[in-house]
């Protein structure tokens, strides 16, 4: 099961399945017992774009909340000129998890809603005909799902998500879907690992092909001049005076992977590397061996209408706002990002901190009414937590890795946001998934978990594991906001010094803090909730972060307000944006920008 990006090449042809699919939900679950693989009821279905989440196209909210099955299907033409190749089916996801139908023929099933998946389907499919695709998707949450939730059924057996994380559970296809046709004999996988040798680059190149036949890697540079070539299935590339792939200043090689019949191309693939070194070193993060200092966001898929639908349009703008103001870096929270949003990363220079959707292990954190009523057991001393949820996230996080293992712009992988780490049950679970990042990264890429408040020096049983320390921290809002913000300055300041007494020599980051604001609400003095209070607020942090020398970046919370479940907390979201959900600043946006353009890259490590 291959997770190269689909492309076209003298060897690889692709259909582009988006448009319209029809659609229907499925609240008894009769679907699969009942063939609708063969399929959908006319009467019950509906239209329904791919790719898009499907929740905010509604005016009901039983639809806008639907929770359990629902199904998709179209139809795809395969021409007969393809017979004798590989016809497979991918989908950049399906959330959160999958089965796939093609002429009535299961193919596929995946769990996850945020990585890519191909079925083959050669075995199903009609030359010269329309072949039917039905699938299955189903948006349930539970302790074993990432991210984590619960599902409530009502009296009448509604279905209703309940997640322990703080964003909307948008679901449905919601990335683009396609045919991707490659030849019989395919190349599978390609990894690279970079070092450097005074002014030369030396790559270091493993392919993975489904034949024995000769492979030829050739390296163009953005001139399209062949700079450097290689043969065999693995080995090793020199470029000489190269020109590296820096920060907010990239540069793109292209690799072209041939595997070769005697004269003939049997498989051509093409894929844009950046050449570069990520490394971490006592409290500096080094990339081309040079201290950088991260400054930027912890962002969201997620935009009005499409939900989490992907939607190139809007991560232009976004790429246009975060240049606009500063930033050269973001954290993918909660979950891995469309493939092409890492690419646009690549292009432009960003770094990445790429997340898994381990969220929501924590499961009193967003339910802070149920946690002060009811009682509360550990997410990790669940058994089925250390059994099920352990596999998924393993699982995710191999796909993860393999999908993203090559990009430049990835300089470290967050294997789980705010989880519980103060019961010793969650030590064994930690190692295990720390370690099996290790083994995978062919470029042993710095590793982090993001640390919810009471993840202190004190209490915290897991920062060992990190090889840079994420703190997520909101003195001055959840912890004495308002009036109380010396007080909350204080306590960060104390926790501050116990991390600095510690003497991990570790670099630490701040990949969340923020203060919830309405654009447009302007009070004075200022009161939580308003632009004033934000811009208090993140000078206080600005204060705090400036006096650690082991503090090497800021990802504020959030780029943009975004949709959350609605509840006391919430006034139709989250409203910790630095812009709108629409992509407008607000007031503090200006203080960012003037700070960020300020501070050189290598800042504290001059
Ligand atoms: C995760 C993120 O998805 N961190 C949350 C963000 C938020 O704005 C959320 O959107 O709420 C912060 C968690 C803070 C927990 C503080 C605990 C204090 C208990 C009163």
């Amino acid at each position: 099961n291959s997770m190269l990006y689909p492309k076209t090449s003298r060897t690889r042809r692709i259909v582009d399945m988006n448009g319209l699919w029809k659609f229907c939900f499925d609240p008894e679950s009769e679907g699969l017992k009942n063939n609708w693989k063969n399929g959908l009821d006319p009467k019950r279905t509906m239209e329904m774009p791919v790719p898009a989440s499907f929740n905010d196209f509604f005016t009901d909210k039983d639809s806008r909340e639907y929770t359990g099955d629902f199904w998709y299907e179209t139809s795809v033409f395969v021409p007969g000129e393809w017979e004798g190749k590989n016809i497979g089916l991918r989908f950049d996801c399906a959330t959160h998890r999958a089965v796939v139908f093609v002429n009535g023929e299961k193919i596929a099933t995946h769990e996850g809603g945020f990585l890519p998946f191909t079925a083959r389907i050669n075995k199903v499919v009609k030359w010269n005909e329309p072949n039917r695709v039905v699938v299955c998707l189903n948006n349930e949450l539970s302790y074993t799902t990432l991210p984590a939730g619960s599902t409530k059924v009502f009296s009448d057996g509604t279905k209703m998500s309940k997640p322990f994380f703080d964003f909307y559970n948008y679901a449905g296809l919601q990335r683009p879907v396609r045919l991707v046709v490659t030849p019989k004999d395919e190349i599978v996988d390609f990894s690279v690992k970079h070092s450097l040798e005074g002014s030369d680059s030396i790559t270091e190149y493993k392919v993975t092909a489904d034949s024995d036949k000769e492979i030829l890697i050739q390296v163009y540079d953005e001139n399209r001049k062949l700079v450097a070539t290689a043969s065999g299935d693995k080995g090793v590339i020199r470029i000489s005076n190269v020109r590296l792939w820096e920060v907010r200043d990239a540069y793109l090689y292209t690799f072209r992977i041939l595997l070769m019949d005697q004269e003939m191309i049997a498989d051509e693939y093409e894929e844009e590397i950046g050449i570069r070194t990520i490394e971490v070193k006592d409290t500096d993060i080094l990339i081309n061996n040079k201290p950088v200092y991260l400054k930027g966001f912890g962002k969201h898929e997620d935009s009005e209408i499409n939900g989490r639908g992907f939607n190139l349009a809007v991560v232009k703008r976004d790429f246009e706002l975060m240049k606009w103001i500063g930033a050269n870096s973001f954290r993918t929270s909660h979950y891995p990002y469309a493939e092409e949003i890492i690419q646009m990363a690549d292009r432009e220079g960003f770094l990445v901190i790429d997340e898994v959707a381990a969220v929501g292990f924590f499961e009193s954190l967003m339910n802070f009414m149920e946690a002060s009523t009811g009682k509360q057991t550990a997410f990790f001393s669940r058994e089925i937590v250390q059994t099920e949820t352990k596999a998924n996230h393993k699982a995710a996080l191999s796909e993860l890795i393999a999908r993203d293992k090559n990009h430049a712009c990835v300089i470290a992988w967050s294997l789980m946001n705010e989880p519980e780490t103060t019961s010793k049950s969650a030590v064994p679970y930690f190692k295990e998934i720390f370690d099996l990042a290790r083994e995978l990264d062919p470029q042993k890429r710095p590793r982090t978990f993001a640390m919810v408040m009471n993840s202190t020096p004190n209490a915290c049983k897991c920062y060992s594991f990190p090889d840079i320390l994420s703190l997520n921290r909101y003195y001055g809002w959840y912890n004495r906001g308002g009036y109380e913000m010396m007080e909350a300055k204080e306590a960060f300041i104390r926790e501050m010094d116990q991390w600095q007494e510690l003497g991990l020599n570790k670099p630490f980051l701040f990949t969340e803090f923020g203060a919830d604001t309405m654009a447009g609400i302007h009070k004075l003095p200022s009161v939580m909730w308003s632009e004033e209070y934000q811009e208090e607020y993140l000078r206080m942090q600005f204060e705090v972060f400036d006096s650690y020398d082991f503090v090497k970046g800021e990802q504020v919370w959030n780029f943009a307000d975004f949709q959350t479940t609605e509840g006391i907390m919430r006034v139709n979201g989250n409203k910790k944006g630095i812009f709108t959900r629409n992509r407008q600043p607000k007031a503090v946006a200006y203080v960012f920008k003037k700070r960020w353009e300020n501070l050189p890259l290598n800042y504290k490590s001059i």
